[in-house]
């Protein structure tokens, strides 16, 4: 494993690469990585990092998001079946007929949602920032695709604005139930629960805290407790165990593990530098719609 680190650092050095990985990254992964965060800090540096390669260490939809923030980069994934389910349920048809039955409405995408959906909508989010975005856009509706956990849990942020959502719902965070956190609670009385808003909404409502990963990262890391449920994915518990060694931190569920951020491991990351592997490619027309979706939402947080 150290060989195989030490042979990715030679490839990164030899190809002015840089490689970024998503908090939800194994371990191992998350170690050899230029960069660790959420989507939306990971798709800032992508647009800013100095390099000619750029290894996205996650799934589709956010390597295909840092292509669109950098074109003139060769942006690799590399595992390329990565996908995600939850943008996998919505295409750009279904924005059309949205917005047909909702003229004017404007839709606010989830970056979790492939480019063609993007390119449909007016003004993207991530889990970070989707309170301030939906809350900055004019009127008082809001079509909000395509993750209707989160969307339910902006709308009661924003109770003066109506919210038409999207069914769809990531199945791993889909997996912490209200008799984890109750059971939990009663085993870890002192423990402190932090949940991310893909929970459903009965499971955020017995949270103390609903965040991003990052926002969950932070929240552990500022807080005096020295116990902490976590309620997302396991791969923010690297940085946590890590930064907060005097802390403990447990997953609300044992399933908390995403099979597509796990297929990402260093042999992938090894084969993608040295054979360029897995070229994201965008269709122009598409790339250039989303990416003015993309824009709105950096313009405005
Ligand atoms: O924004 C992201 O990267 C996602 C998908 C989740 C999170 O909270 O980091």
């Amino acid at each position: 494993m150290i060989e195989l680190a030490q042979e990715i650092n030679r490839l990164k050095q030899e190809r002015n690469a840089v490689i970024l990985a998503h908090n939800y990254q194994l371990d191992e992964v998350q170690a050899v990585a230029d960069y660790v965060g959420d989507s939306f800090y990971l798709s800032k540096i992508a647009a800013s990092v100095a390099c000619e390669v750029i290894v996205f260490c996650g799934v589709f939809f956010m390597a295909e998001t840092a292509k669109m923030l950098s074109p003139e980069k060769t942006v690799l994934l590399p595992e390329a079946d990565a996908g995600c389910p939850l943008a996998d349920t919505i295409d750009a048809e279904a924005v059309r007929v949205l917005k047909r039955q909702h003229p004017g409405v404007p839709v606010v995408c989830y970056i979790n949602s492939s480019a063609e959906v993007k390119a449909e909508s007016d003004v993207c989010c991530t889990s970070a920032n989707a309170v301030q975005v939906a809350g900055l856009l004019p009127g008082n509706k809001v079509i909000f695709i395509p993750d209707s956990n989160l969307g339910n849990y902006v709308a009661k942020q924003l109770p003066d604005k109506e919210f038409i959502l999207w069914e769809g719902s990531c199945v791993t965070h889909a997996k912490v139930q209200v008799a984890d956190v109750l059971k939990a609670r009663e085993k870890y009385p002192a423990a402190k629960v932090l949940v991310h808003p893909e929970c459903s909404p009965e499971v955020v409502s017995l949270a103390d805290f609903a965040g991003s990963t990052s926002e969950i990262i932070r929240y552990a890391e500022e807080m005096p407790d020295r116990q902490y449920l976590i309620g997302t994915e396991a791969g923010v518990l690297c940085r946590l165990r890590a930064s907060q060694q005097h802390k403990e931190f447990l997953l609300l569920h044992a399933g908390l593990f995403c099979p597509n951020m796990k297929k990402t491991r260093l042999e992938s990351i090894h084969r993608a530098l040295l054979a360029n592997q897995c070229v994201m490619k965008l269709d122009s027309t598409v790339a250039r719609k989303a990416t003015l979706t993309l824009r709105k939402m950096l313009e405005m947080v």
